[in-house]
């Protein structure tokens, strides 16, 4: 059965440019979200998020009329549940996943479902979520038969295929990128590549739904455990007054080892987030997952403790100063290099704790964003506000920092890039 109207539920940086992408192959794409706001954007043929090349994609698709969104769901042939999936609580033992988005879209897709349909679970998910949305779907639809029970004979059909791509390449990852495709029986599978071929040009590997489900989360814990060796890495070359980059640039000439950069810690939404979905299910087996976690998320005080060390050392060296008149430089805000996206990152923490901790004043650069915008206590200033600082704090290596030239005064940087 052919899809001639398929339906993404969640607009945001996986679902719209997943809608885009099928709308762009002139298929008729109904976009949900609970947000009117970001319905309205929509259909006015403009974005809400920050993607490079996705606003002239989405502004053809809802302008040919392939594309339109809504907020309450309408029948389709295929559903794609793209919404988030974060923890419960900070609390260091207990971060359980939040399958709350995910289950409220299954409750608003299901008067709507039709013998023939297909569910496809996009987001990141913990073992066992798509088995769970295929007991929900079977509870809420008495009338319909599910492959949990009939197999591949089910009316309706379904699939995990974790969305892989990277945040700043989406347009280009989505086509190019290999795609596991976790089926709950093999017609699930068969129907989900159908689907995935409309647009994607990397092949679809077939597997389980549960083996889909902890491939993603696999991908994810696998770098943020080389990302936490390379952040130790840099703590102990600190304290034996070894260049971390150098050394790091020398044993990556080794035929077979890749050791990633350390930085201020990990930020983002999914790297610092999904591991805790294998530590939550297996807790006592994931021993390295999590102290990598912990590793990571230590990071960001070791660099504020940094910096109170070598304010304290400044005024040492300094006495014609005050406290009140040491002037420090943060570099980059956002999670990582050339994106403007702040969430969880701890290059903002810092600045926010330096901003706090330092009695003099602390000025921030972020190039990706608009110096009028209000930032917890942040100020925000131009590269040549920050000439005259004392202590210059790079905290992502954005092109703009790349390009210029080393700052005189006292330098801490993360990144490796005036080191
Ligand atoms: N980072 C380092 N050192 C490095 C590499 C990264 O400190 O050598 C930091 C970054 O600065 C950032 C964090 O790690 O704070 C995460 O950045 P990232 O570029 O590694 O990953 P994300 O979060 O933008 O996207 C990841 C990708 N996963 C993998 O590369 C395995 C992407 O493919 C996933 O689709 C995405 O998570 C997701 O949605 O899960």
């Amino acid at each position: 059965m052919s899809f001639e109207i398929i339906s993404v539920i969640g607009m945001g940086y996986i679902g719209l440019p997943t809608a885009a992408m099928f709308a762009a192959r002139k298929i008729k794409v109904i976009g949900v979200d609970i947000n009117q706001h970001v319905v309205d954007i929509i259909n006015r043929g403009d974005i809400h998020i920050v993607e490079p090349d996705l606003d002239m994609i989405v502004h053809a698709a809802v302008t040919e009329g392939y594309l339109r969104a809504v907020v309450i769901p309408e029948p389709a042939d295929a559903f794609l549940i793209a919404v988030p999936t974060p923890f419960k609580s900070s609390d260091d033992e207990s971060r359980k996943p939040d399958l709350s988005y995910v289950m409220g879209a299954v409750e608003s897709i299901a008067p709507v479902l039709k013998k023939g349909n297909l569910v496809v679970l996009e987001s990141t998910s913990p073992v066992g979520a798509t088995e769970d949305v295929a007991r929900l779907l079977a509870d809420l639809r008495p009338d319909l038969t599910f492959p949990q029970d009939f197999g591949s004979d089910a009316d309706v059909n379904i699939a995990h295929c974790p969305e892989r791509v990277l945040p700043g390449q989406v347009v280009r990852e989505l086509v190019e990128n290999d795609r596991v495709i976790g089926g709950i029986s093999p017609k699930c599978s068969s129907r989900a590549i159908d689907l995935y071929q409309t647009f994607v040009k990397g092949e679809c590997v077939v597997t389980d739904a549960r083996t889909a489900e902890m491939a993603k989360l696999t991908e994810n814990a696998c770098r943020d455990v080389q990302i936490a060796f390379a952040n130790e890495l840099s703590v102990i070359c600190d304290t034996l007054n070894i260049n971390v980059w150098e050394l790091i640039s020398l044993a990556n000439r080794h035929p077979r080892i890749n050791i990633l950069q350390p930085g201020p810690g990990v930020g983002g939404h999914c790297i610092a987030v999904d591991p805790w979905f294998i530590v939550s299910r297996s807790p006592n087996e994931s021993k390295l997952i999590k102290a990598a976690r912990k590793i990571n998320d230590d990071k960001p005080q070791w660099v504020v403790d940094k910096v109170n060390a070598k304010i304290k050392d400044y005024l040492i060296t300094h006495p014609e100063l005050t406290p009140q008149e040491v002037l420090v430089a943060c570099y980059g805000l956002a999670f990582k290099p050339n994106i403007d996206d702040l969430r969880e990152s701890p290059s903002m923490k810092i600045a926010i704790a330096v901003t706090a901790l330092n009695k003099g004043k602390t000025v921030c650069i972020e190039p990706n964003i608009s110096l009028e915008k209000n930032l917890d206590g942040i100020v925000l200033g131009r590269a040549h506000d920050l000439a005259r600082a004392h202590i210059h704090l790079l905290l992502v290596d954005h092109q703009e920092f790349r390009k210029m030239e080393k700052p005189s005064g006292v330098i801490i940087d993360l990144r490796g890039v005036w080191a």
